[in-house]
């Protein structure tokens, strides 16, 4: 019988949430919508019309949402601050009634002995900043707009202040890449626009607020206080070794992974990027010290993994789900025309998604390599499968707990061969509103009930507090 898998000491072991995603409490305490209470409110954009109004009513179950997590052992909580309970217009003074929700839900944390990372933006941007055309262009403000990025890096000072004296870990940005080219180029995500030059340019200014929020941070922070970015990088696989899928595969791995790491990591868009999409922009919305300020110093890289993107020479299809988010009408890869998305093989989660390990451990192997001494985490991993109680009222997700023993296993191999890997968070704590599908699709290791809220936590939630109380592996059922 072969040894149980054992992580290091310390490692953490949480589960991931979204202020959008769970929250609920829509309207209360001065909150004002955000891009996505708008997207989810209007027609035809979500699935079944569902919105966040309620969600899975994190905001009002708290205290026994903590007391929850702590039952089954997790040593660390990842969720987002809403940017407009916090500061309604994205502009001007707090608002402290929505600073205390947070304060409470970092002493609650605190209280259990669970260390909490605080994401600042998980696409909630207000809806103030997405409309305000004044200095913006004339299709609108948002991410296309250099102004976002500084009233972004106001934001976080804001919340620092208020917050960093119990919370040591701060992630600015969640996947990016989403909310530039999903929420940009293919529209299927808030505020649901559909141009690829907007897309581009959002992507350069989120990237410019991630530095300017990390100088926020660095100013306001006590000195032990940490800073991050999640990206979700493509583990990008060409479907043959033939030239032309080769260059479709380097030409989706620029547009996916590089349009980030490049500034973050190295200080530079990279050459082929630039080429790539030269006949869409000449990228003159890059100022001359941008770059010096998105390369501040990181003190990890968080990294959301599902699965692998596989890709070939030609003709242009969106990825039909495989990196999530809905089907899209056009294709989010601004300037990659010309390129097939495939299937992977392997099974399928709920999303349709192909279950492969790989992608993950090539990415931290990648990362270990490119940003040498820094700490990794995977701050995403998990899946959706169609949990539903069986007639005793207990939820057996087999399906969930094959997924993250296989990636856990992954993850493990890399630890083994020198990837700084500190700690692993399941998306997600609570099944939840998965943007364009709505709450069709089960992401939680906590079922939920969305008729009563009431909270089951499935098998896998019970095999997970196992492995968190152990630092060992469990099998698979
Ligand atoms: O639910 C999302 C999360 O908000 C961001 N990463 C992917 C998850 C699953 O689609």
């Amino acid at each position: 019988m072969s040894c149980p898998l054992r992580f290091p000491p310390g490692f953490l072991w949480g589960a991931a949430t979204a202020a959008y995603q769970v929250e609920g409490a829509a309207r209360e305490g001065g909150r004002t919508p955000s891009i996505w209470d708008t997207f989810s409110h209007t027609p035809g954009k979500v699935l079944g019309g569902d919105t966040g109004d309620i969600a899975a009513d994190h905001f009002h179950r708290r205290p026994q949402d903590v007391a929850l997590m702590a039952s089954l052992g997790l040593t660390a909580y990842r969720f987002s601050v809403s940017w407009p309970r916090v500061q309604p217009t994205g502009r001007g003074p707090a608002v402290q009634r929505g600073l205390d929700f947070y304060r409470r839900l970092v002493d609650d944390l605190l209280d259990h002995g669970i260390r909490p990372l605080l994401t600042l933006y998980h696409w909630d941007l207000p809806q103030e900043l997405e409309a305000d055309v004044h200095g913006g262009t004339a299709a609108g403000g948002g991410w296309p707009h250099r102004e976002t990025a500084h009233r972004f890096a106001d934001y976080a000072g804001i919340v620092a202040e208020a917050l960093g004296d119990r919370v040591q870990w701060w992630t600015t940005l969640n996947e990016p890449w989403c909310s530039a080219f999903l929420g940009y180029g293919s529209g299927v995500h808030a505020p649901g626009r559909s141009d690829p030059v907007a897309a581009l340019r959002a992507a350069h200014h989120l990237s410019l607020a991630h530095g300017l929020a990390a100088q926020a941070l660095r100013a306001a922070l006590p000195a032990h206080g940490r800073i991050m970015i999640s990206l979700n990088p493509a583990a990008v696989r060409a479907r043959t070794r033939a030239p032309a899928d080769l260059d479709a595969q380097r030409r989706v791995d620029a547009l996916a992974t590089r349009i980030f790491t490049g500034p973050l990591l190295h200080g530079a868009y990279p050459d082929d990027l630039l080429a790539d999409t030269a006949r869409i922009t000449d990228w003159s919305f890059v100022h001359d010290s941008d770059l010096a300020v998105i390369k501040h110093p990181l003190d990890a890289l968080g990294i959301n993994y599902y699965t692998p993107t596989v890709v070939s020479a030609g003709t242009d299809n969106a990825p039909p789900r495989h990196d999530g988010h809905g089907a899209s009408a056009r294709s989010p890869w601004a300037g990659a025309e010309h390129i097939a998305f495939h299937r992977p093989p392997g099974e399928c989660t709920a999303m349709g998604w192909a279950a492969d390990p790989s992608g993950l451990y090539d990415l931290l192997m990648r990362f270990h390599r490119e940003a040498p001494g820094l700490p990794l985490y995977i701050t995403e991993n998990g899946a959706a499968y169609e949990d539903k109680p069986d007639a005793a009222g207990t939820v057996h997700d087999p399906g969930r707990i094959a997924y993250l023993h296989s990636h856990l296993t992954a993850a493990h191999r890399a630890l083994a061969r020198g990837a700084d890997l500190r700690g692993y968070f399941l998306w997600s704590l609570l099944d939840n509103f998965e943007w364009a599908y709505g709450y069709s699709k089960r992401f939680g290791a906590v079922y939920v009930d969305f008729a009563t809220q009431a909270r089951t936590p499935k098998s896998s939630a019970h095999w997970y507090a196992r492995l968190a109380r152990t630092n060992e592996l469990p099998p698979p059922p």
